[in-house]
């Protein structure tokens, strides 16, 4: 039996999901043959047909179809539902394989619980991997250095899955999640060829935050709009200052696109959040989450960019800009 795990990409919750799912379908069926493809947001339908090619096809941690060969889904997206009709289609489904939770801290977690209650099937041999999955995909760390320090195998394998554009790498990643404890999964090869320039590069960054943040009031800010596209760790902020309640941020995507990011200390307690960070920046055209938002600007609009983020940190109640 052939079986599509469709899963969301570059993601440790989507991995992880994917995995748990591969676990959980063997009990099932001991006959099949699985195929991971992560996918990615974008506008519109993000499925093609070849997704669909398969006697089983599970959307996991990600976007609902309607599609009638998708025959399995879990996921915790508010997001999951956005084309016409997908949620009427997911509501009338009478399968009992579909399952949805928006309160889920993790699709990997929400999975785990699911098939222990509805298929009486005991993941708890992963319970490894379910534990990571929840604190990583609800960013619920005890203080900003665990996920800046990255010294947890957990948090090594969540860098690597984040930054890897190897689709040859993808199976033998979630088969390891299954099979290998994290910490020598952590050691593999491929992870550490991998991660040994993301992590140096990881490490200049977090002395080029340093250098470049301008604390005003409760807004930290920085500006990045000379530095080649890339992401960065966004914890790091917080890691430096951890007192601090909002931070603005001026970034060049990969591609060249410049970004501001406007996010809530995540330490801090939710209902002290005076702003709701998606309305403010919807006048640049941004959107996002009461406490993380971001907006996109042109590569060359510099002076656009720069202007935005000094109203946003005016608005947020910082004085300066940053440089
Ligand atoms: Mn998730």
């Amino acid at each position: 039996m052939s079986v599509n795990v469709l899963h969301h990409g570059m993601c440790f919750d989507g991995a992880a999901s994917a995995a748990l799912f591969s676990a959980f379908f063997r009990r099932l069926s001991d006959d099949h043959n699985f195929r991971y493809i992560p996918k990615d947001h974008h506008p519109g339908d993000p499925y093609n047909s070849a997704d669909f090619e398969a006697d089983e096809v599970v959307g996991l941690d990600f976007r609902y179809s309607q599609n009638p060969r998708m025959t399995w889904f879990f996921d915790h997206h508010r997001s999951a539902f956005q084309l016409p009709g997908d949620r009427e289609h997911f509501e009338a489904d009478r399968s009992g394989h579909k399952f949805h939770d928006a309160a889920a801290r993790s699709c990997a977690g929400y999975l785990a619980r699911v098939v222990r209650e509805h298929f009486d099937v005991d993941l708890s041999a992963h319970a490894e991997l379910i534990r990571w999955a929840e604190l990583i995909d609800s960013a619920s760390f005890p203080d900003p250095a665990m996920p800046v320090r990255l010294e947890e195998p957990a948090l090594r394998l969540m860098t690597f899955v984040e930054s890897n554009t190897d689709q040859a790498l993808v199976e033998p990643f979630i088969r390891d999640l299954l099979t290998t404890p994290m910490k020598v999964h952590a050691e593999a090869g491929y992870i550490e060829e991998a991660l040994r320039p993301r992590l140096e590069q990881h490490a200049r960054d977090i002395a080029l935050l340093k250098e470049r943040s301008v604390v005003s009031g409760d807004v930290l800010a920085f500006s990045l709009h000379d530095q080649p596209g890339r992401s960065y760790n966004k914890f790091i902020p917080y890691y430096h200052h951890p007192e601090i309640r909002y931070v603005v941020s001026l970034t060049r995507a990969q591609g060249g696109r410049l970004k501001i990011t406007a996010g809530y200390n995540p330490w801090l307690p939710k209902p002290e959040r005076e702003h709701n960070l998606a309305a403010l920046l919807e006048p640049f055209g941004g959107g996002g989450h009461p406490f993380v938002a971001g907006c996109t600007f042109d590569p060359d609009d510099v002076e656009g960019a720069l202007r935005a983020q000094r109203t946003i940190i005016a608005r947020l109640g910082g004085a300066g800009s940053s440089r």
